[in-house]
């Protein structure tokens, strides 16, 4: 497996590829182009300018991390079709130009949900946390009626786009869960013969919290629903990032014996841990077996005893040691993970005569 570290470039994050390069053991950055608008091409110049930038660090940028799916697409307006070419034409740039592997998500609205993002820690640290009751309390289309009725001002939500949010969980409100599966599956069979030629893994992310939030559709939250996703289009390039604290935040899931399940759709892993308080309140702990519910060496000898050759990175990690970062994604608490992940992988691999 390849180690490789979350990186936001052209000046979106505090962590530099200066730092990235000391950590041992990274083999290259998962990276992204936010200033491109959803929904538009990747055209061939800016993925050679964010090559070059990495690779004068001596790492690779093989893992885009993501290519965000236009809410046409999820809710299968007609304008889908235009989206969807454009996706193509970017998977093609990608894959010539060395990225191998594409995380995305098929989350309607809004991306992961935390109802806090710097909630203290007992031993001084700053963890992003769930709370459930808290999260209800923050859905937009609530919080946008309140902005008509009372005035209402959330600090950092454009009222703008809180509105359009509502409209659009609105808009789920009279889509079946059948429907939005459906939509799925036609975007699937659009893109994946094209990834395939291009020789770029697509590996979907996990819905994150894996439940229902909102009303809103839930596709990657459970053994259940990966199996009748990967059943969808049974190309190998249809497959997975599986990420340990999405799924992990779901109690019910068994991490261990789905990575032996899927282990051959699985093409990326985030690993990170959780700690529950309760069945949907939790806290992003750090790495360690110890600090959360999750077995990481249980974790990590799955992903190995099946052969896992994909890229793995560390996920969300706190903010210590005073670090003022990017939510979930400073320097410090991830390159510890990072080290204990690589620990473990030696471990279990020489214990075991593996190369
Ligand atoms: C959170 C990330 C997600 C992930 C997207 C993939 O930190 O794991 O935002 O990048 O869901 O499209």
């Amino acid at each position: 497996m390849k180690m490789v570290f979350r990186w936001f470039p052209f000046g979106e994050d505090s962590v530099t590829l200066a730092q990235i390069r000391q950590i041992p053991g990274m083999t290259g950055v998962v990276s992204c182009i936010p200033q491109i608008p959803v929904g538009e091409v990747w055209d061939e110049d800016i993925i050679r300018k964010l090559n070059s930038e990495i690779a004068a660090y001596g790492l690779e940028n093989e893992v885009i991390e993501s290519v965000n799916i236009h809410e046409d697409i999820k809710k299968g307006l007609p304008t889908r079709d235009r989206y969807i070419e454009n996706y193509i034409k970017t998977i093609r740039n990608l894959g010539k130009n060395g990225v191998r592997c594409l995380c995305y998500n098929f989350m309607p609205v809004m991306d992961w949900a935390r109802s806090e993002l710097a909630r203290p820690q007992k031993d001084g640290s700053f963890a992003m946390s769930y709370r459930h009751e808290k999260a209800l309390e923050m859905n937009p289309a609530i919080l946008a009626e309140k902005m008509l009725s009372d005035g209402f001002y959330m600090p950092g939500w454009e009222p703008d786009r809180i509105a359009a949010m509502a409209a659009d969980i609105e808009f789920y409100h009279n889509m079946t869960q059948d429907e939005y599966w459906k939509n799925m599956k036609y975007f699937l069979d659009a893109v994946i013969p094209e990834a395939e030629a291009s020789d770029v893994k697509m590996a979907i992310h996990p819905d994150d919290p894996p439940w229902e939030l909102y009303g809103l559709p839930k596709v990657i939250t459970n053994a259940e629903n990966i199996r009748k996703f990967l059943s969808l289009n049974e190309s190998p390039y249809n497959g997975l990032t599986f990420c340990t604290g999405s799924l992990g935040s779901n109690v019910h899931n068994d991490l261990p014996a789905m990575i032996r399940e899927f282990a051959p759709r699985i093409h990326f892993a985030h690993v990170r841990n959780v700690f529950h308080f309760a069945e949907q309140d939790f806290d992003e702990s750090a790495h360690l077996s110890a600090c959360g519910d999750q077995d990481m060496y249980e974790i990590m000898l799955a992903l190995i005893e099946s052969g896992f050759e994909g890229y793995i990175r560390p996920d969300h990690g706190r903010m210590i040691w005073g670090e003022q970062a990017r939510a979930g994604y400073g320097l410090y608490d991830r390159a510890l993970g990072s080290q204990y992940l690589l620990g473990l992988e030696e471990a279990i691999k020489k214990s075991r005569g593996i190369k």
